[in-house]
């Protein structure tokens, strides 16, 4: 899935954004292109579980 991640700034907010989905599934693959604020996520977990992984991080994110 791709991820639109607004709020998400610079390499902290990468390494939150990052560290919440591995959270969630240790086997996600993630890779962040902070410049565009985008996520796109490999992973087993319901987009559900991802969006609010997120937001619980403080990063609100929408389906791209
Ligand atoms: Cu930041």
């Amino acid at each position: 899935m791709k991820l639109n991640v607004p709020d998400m700034t610079c390499g902290h907010c990468k390494a939150a954004v990052e560290k919440a989905i591995i959270d969630l599934d240790s086997a996600a693959d993630v890779r962040v292109d902070l410049p565009g604020r985008t996520v796109e996520v490999t992973t087993t977990a319901a987009e559900s579980a991802v969006l609010n992984a997120l937001l619980a991080e403080g990063y609100p994110a929408t389906l791209a």
